[in-house]
């Protein structure tokens, strides 16, 4: 049986809770025949040379976990700089964000490099690697440049946008070209499929071998959709850990004359949370019942504090809160709690279930399991409604939420009070709809259906 060897940006130990499902269900695939899990340590070396890094090895069971430390400079480039800096914004549809400095590239490439070189002399000749995510798109490239011969497999767990928007990327046929180094390419819709395929079509006049095998460049690529889920059973479990049901009971005593909304993300462009926060005024505006009662909950957890972009968001949000609470606030009554720290992963499935309605509006999102999250919280005798946006990939499966435009404040806020208002009946029937789905296709399944496709294929 071929070892699994897992390459991200970063690890998790997949022995703990707070780690989350991903890693849980990775760090299984891991252990069944013992891994290796590889990426950036996380620690930045001030001063540090280009292109070098320390390699730390760790072993958590039968999994290894070998990491590299990058410099300052390498860091800034490849992470701050191509990663956040140019693919976040372009592949989640936002030119308008992107920094396209050319200095960023170089950083990009030499840290893909650092990467495959250290990792090559830790492979088996019958290795299985999966490569997840934008930051590391050329690495199969490089791996393949130092002669690999495995089979490896990328997931990119962000949309791809359609090809006029990646070609704004002075990059994208290099990016494109070099996902031709992988055997197996996975998105997470069939959306994002389909723009792979106009994108090698059109842009390199790939030939298109079924609908899912395209060949270019000499080389033949399988492109599919994996939908990723979470561990339904692990987080319905964790719904009723004693952690979750103290968050639960105390948000209920201190709620208990209000209906809570809720939202929970990073604090992201991509997650349309100053959209959220005007689709909400919109509707204490408009259904005024809702005044003295209707409280959203916003947690919006910290994430890349260094660029610009983060902080301009985080100040919008701020002066936003403010004004629809001095605007619609009473003494007794806030109509938003805006929280920007992290909650305890632990005590999170209480606050899902305590709250009536969840409002997943992302302007773009790959997958966002947030949603799914939501479902699994849920008692399914008194369930909460899921307001998601139709431009999250979850949409692509969630057809029972109440599906939003979220640039659609009006529209948004109507669908808010059409939540609200739900009977029981219909919020039992589309949350049992909606678990099914989550459970039919969970972290578990996703995980499998992508190895199993892998390891299907030819080598090399
Ligand atoms: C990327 C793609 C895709 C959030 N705040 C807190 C917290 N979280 C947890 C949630 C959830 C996870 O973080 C967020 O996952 P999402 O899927 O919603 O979004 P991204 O972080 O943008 O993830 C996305 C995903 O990759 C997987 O492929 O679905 O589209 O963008 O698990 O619960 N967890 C804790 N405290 C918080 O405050 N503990």
């Amino acid at each position: 049986m071929s070892r699994l060897v897992v390459v991200s940006n970063r690890l998790a130990d997949p022995r703990k809770t707070a780690a989350g499902g991903l890693a849980v269900a990775l760090g299984e695939a891991l252990s069944v025949n013992g891994g290796l899990w590889f990426g950036w340590s996380g620690t930045i070396v001030e001063g540090g040379a280009p292109g070098e890094g320390e390699v730390h090895t760790q072993q958590a069971g039968n999994v290894t976990l070998t990491t590299v430390d990058l410099s300052r400079e390498d860091h800034d480039s490849y992470y701050l700089g191509y990663s956040n800096g140019v693919l976040w914004p372009v592949f989640h549809y936002r030119l308008d964000l992107a920094d396209f400095d050319a200095g960023y590239i170089g950083g990009y490439r030499r840290v893909n490099q650092l990467m495959a070189r250290k990792l090559m002399p830790l492979l088996r000749p019958d290795d299985m690697i999966w490569v997840h995510d934008y930051h590391l798109i050329p690495l199969a490239a490089e791996l393949r440049a130092m002669g690999c011969k495995n089979r490896i497999g990328f997931f990119l767990h962000i949309p791809l946008p359609p090809p006029l928007i990646l070609a704004a990327i002075p990059q994208h046929e290099w990016l494109i070209r070099s996902l031709f180094a992988y055997d197996l390419v996975g998105f997470q819709t069939q959306s994002d499929v389909a723009h792979f395929s106009r994108y090698v079509n059109q842009e390199v006049g790939a030939e298109a071998l079924d609908e899912h095998l395209f060949h270019a460049f000499d080389r033949t690529v399988r492109a599919q959709a994996f939908p990723i889920g979470i561990d339904v059973d692990e987080f319905s479990a964790l719904a009723e850990g004693k952690d979750a049901v103290e968050m639960f009971n105390s948000m209920k005593g201190e709620y208990s004359r209000r209906r809570l909304l809720l939202g929970v993300e990073r604090l992201d462009y991509s997650k349309g949370l100053p959209q959220r926060l005007r689709a909400f005024r919109q509707l204490l505006q408009q259904y005024p019942e809702n005044l003295g009662s209707a409280t959203l909950i916003q947690i919006a957890s910290p994430s890349r504090e260094a660029l610009d972009t983060y902080s301009g968001l985080r100040q919008e949000l701020e002066s936003l809160c403010g004004s629809i609470n001095g605007d619609y606030g009473e003494l007794d009554w806030m109509p938003v709690r805006y929280i920007h720290r992290n909650v305890a992963r632990k005590r999170l499935p209480g606050l899902y279930r305590v709250a009536k309605v969840a409002l997943v509006t992302p302007l773009r999102d790959g997958m966002n399991l947030v949603a799914k999250e939501f479902i699994a919280a849920q008692d399914p005798a008194d369930p909460g409604v899921l307001v998601l946006s139709r431009f999250a990939g979850a949409a692509e499966q969630l057809k029972e939420a109440l599906l939003v435009n979220p640039y659609d404040t009006h529209g948004t806020a109507e669908s808010i009070q059409q939540a609200l208002q739900m009977p029981l009946a219909e919020r039992q029937r589309r949350h049992q709809q909606l678990l099914a789905r989550i459970r039919e296709h969970d972290v578990h399944w996703w995980c499998k259906t992508f190895l199993q496709t892998l390891s299907g294929m030819t080598p090399g």
